[in-house]
């Protein structure tokens, strides 16, 4: 299957989770309530697949450090004999400050952390569902992510584009031997060969007529008219094949013989018996 989406600013990982790199800083609490309006969330890196993904598209965008939906709390206070910290006590207002998860540029994108009021671009993340409506065509399968904000088309062989409208043309323009013409299908091809030519690429000639000049012959018009004159009980006096016979072979045979032969010597290559080539010839 073909996979395209119809919008490229979204980032989607082993086709289970869109991401999307916000394009302006805003504070971590900030960033995750944007986040919920475009029907997701703020990311929550949980494997280091996820986190060298992003860090990968970040460095091909903006190319700065990014909150993820990771903080911790005044709960995760603990003495130093690692017992939990008194409810008893008074904290001053407004502290402990939160700190926030982010990935680091100046670490390399490894995680740091960060009082959560400070500003920086997000990640926002959503799951892939499957449309409420399919907007794929040709049997693609459409799935979506961030509220249906992204449809996601997944083609079905032969087809591509975003909505799978583009018919992928499979007939290579040499596919097809002897003057055979290439027609186009789902995933696939035909070749129509011209009379006297067989095979899925029109590769086995029954009977091969070479002129002269190298051109094959239509050898089904020749026998027919070879038959024709041997077996019809009222046989032609004259069998002309093909239409340079008409306009070109038969106007010359009626000049007169020196002539003729003169117009021949000019139109045509010189052509030697096969016994009498030199190697190369
Ligand atoms: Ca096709």
């Amino acid at each position: 299957m073909t996979n395209s989406y119809l919008c490229s600013s979204l980032l989607v990982l082993n086709s289970a989770k869109c991401f999307q790199l916000s394009v302006e800083p805003k504070p971590h609490l900030a960033s995750e309530g944007e986040c919920t309006t475009r029907g997701g969330a703020l990311a929550g890196v949980k494997t280091v697949a996820e986190q060298e993904f992003l860090t990968g598209e970040i460095r091909l965008g903006t190319d700065v450090s990014h909150w993820i939906g990771l903080k911790n709390g005044p709960e995760q206070f603990l003495y130093t004999d690692l017992s939990t910290m008194s409810s008893q006590l008074r904290w001053m207002p407004g502290k402990p400050e939160n700190l926030c998860a982010l990935l680091d540029k100046n670490g390399n994108y490894d995680l740091n952390a960060d009082f959560c009021t400070e500003q920086y671009n997000y990640v926002c993340e959503s799951d892939v569902v499957t449309c409420k409506q399919n907007v794929c065509l040709n049997g693609g399968n459409c799935t979506s992510c961030f509220n249906e904000s992204y449809a996601y088309c997944e083609c079905a062989p032969g087809f591509v584009g975003d909505r799978c409208d583009i018919n992928v043309d499979e007939c290579p323009s040499d596919s097809c031997q002897y003057a055979g013409r290439g027609v186009d299908g789902v995933n696939s091809y035909t070749c129509q060969c011209v009379p006297g030519f067989t095979g899925d690429d029109c590769e086995n000639a029954k009977d091969v007529i070479i002129a002269g000049d190298g051109r094959k012959l239509d050898p089904v018009a020749v026998v027919d008219a070879m038959e024709h004159a041997l077996c019809a009980t009222r046989p032609r006096s004259r069998y002309v094949v093909g239409w340079d016979a008409w306009l070109v072979f038969v106007p010359i045979s009626w000049l007169p013989t020196d002539l003729g032969d003169l117009v021949l010597r000019v139109l045509s290559p010189k052509i030697t018996p096969a016994c009498c080539r030199k190697d190369g010839e």
